[in-house]
């Protein structure tokens, strides 16, 4: 089942950002007049051009028709990469298959199409994603061209990681900051861009360090960004002594200042801060998502106590 170029449909909307209420209620398979009662009361938002005209943007479109769990007739319309139906069935291969035949634009076709259809950004990352990249992390046991053929899966993966991630609608301006990043000696990408995209889903501001990221500059971004918690991924099963104690002394800073330092990755487990309060060691982006939310909760029912004492 390989999925040629030719098969993704690809037509741009309009600016490429923002849809036009018609191609919006074609893409939906609607009435242009339906569409525009779903603007006036509210459930679609809308901007207005210089001329006056209606725009919906890209980001909002795919959030209403997630939230209205919509099967769209013409998903091409919404300018987004699809692929044909069948290449949707619900099992970890298609993603992997796409990787290995190197079809970038159908890999990340079908990241969205699943998004569209409700699969979270956190669920995509544990289920297709991790899928793929644990059996591609396999290949060079078995051939030559395996770290070959690693490399490139890894590539069209975070390009389609971020194509996704630039569909998430943004965040409320007052939103909680989360920074992310990956220890000194540890030059894995994928993990922390993961779990910035997975804080953004969940409403939060998301500042990623990426890669390789010293004590001293994780620090400077704490003083910068004021982060409510901060997120280290930990690729490699023994992380190097350096990054062992820089985390432990990053713990005791931020746990002064009551930040939550959340752990993840399969050298997660081996820094040795388990137990420690405001530190948690995750196994998965839905454990993360989960806890993002839990915070982000807790926080409005504190502001809304405070309003009513
Ligand atoms: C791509 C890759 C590389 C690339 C990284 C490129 C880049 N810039 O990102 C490069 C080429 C650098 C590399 C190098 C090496 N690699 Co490598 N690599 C991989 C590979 C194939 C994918 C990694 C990845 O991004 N996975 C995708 C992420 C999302 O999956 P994940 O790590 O499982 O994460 C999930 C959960 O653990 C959790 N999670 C993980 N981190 C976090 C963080 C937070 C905050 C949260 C909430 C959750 C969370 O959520 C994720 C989604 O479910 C893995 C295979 C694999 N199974 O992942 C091997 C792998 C990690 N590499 C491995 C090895 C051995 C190496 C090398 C030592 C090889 C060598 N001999 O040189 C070097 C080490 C480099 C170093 N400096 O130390 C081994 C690690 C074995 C071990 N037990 O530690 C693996 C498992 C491959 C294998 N099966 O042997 N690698």
């Amino acid at each position: 089942m390989t999925v040629l170029e030719s098969q993704v449909n690809v037509q741009p909307a309009e600016s490429g950002e923002f849809l036009s209420p018609k191609d919006l209620a074609d893409a939906i398979g609607v009435s242009e007049s339906s569409l525009k009662r779903w603007v006036d009361d509210g459930r679609l938002v809308a901007v207005r051009t210089a001329g006056g005209h209606r725009r919906i943007p890209l980001h909002e479109a795919v959030r209403f028709v997630r939230a209205q769990r919509l099967q769209l007739a013409r998903p091409e319309l919404l300018g987004v990469p699809t692929v044909p139906a069948e290449t949707s069935a619900p099992t970890n291969e298609p993603f992997l298959q796409l990787l290995l035949a190197e079809n970038a634009l159908a890999a990340r076709a079908w990241l969205v199409q699943r998004y569209l259809g409700g699969v979270g950004f956190a669920a995509l990352s544990d289920g297709p994603i991790r899928g793929a990249m644990t059996h591609v992390g396999e290949l060079w046991k078995h051939s030559e061209r395996g770290i070959m053929v690693e490399h490139r899966a890894t590539d069209i993966a975070i390009q389609a990681l971020s194509y996704l991630r630039s569909l998430l609608p943004p965040v409320a301006d007052d939103a909680w900051t989360a920074l992310g990043f990956t220890p000194s000696g540890d030059p894995y990408l994928m993990p922390a861009m993961m779990s910035a995209a997975v804080l953004a889903e969940a409403g939060w501001h998301d500042r990623n360090l990426g890669p390789d990221t010293p004590l001293s500059a994780v620090l400077e971004a704490v003083e910068t960004y004021r982060p409510k918690l901060v997120m280290c991924a930990l690729s490699l099963e023994e992380p190097g002594e350096i990054a062992r104690h820089e985390l432990v002394e990053l713990a005791n800073k931020l746990g002064e200042r009551g930040i939550y330092l959340v752990l993840g990755g399969r050298g997660a487990p081996a820094i040795d801060l388990i137990g420690r309060e405001h530190v948690l060691v995750v196994a998965s982006m839905v454990e993360l998502s989960a806890f993002a939310r839990g915070l982000g909760a807790s926080r409005a029912v504190a502001a809304q106590q405070a309003a009513e004492s």
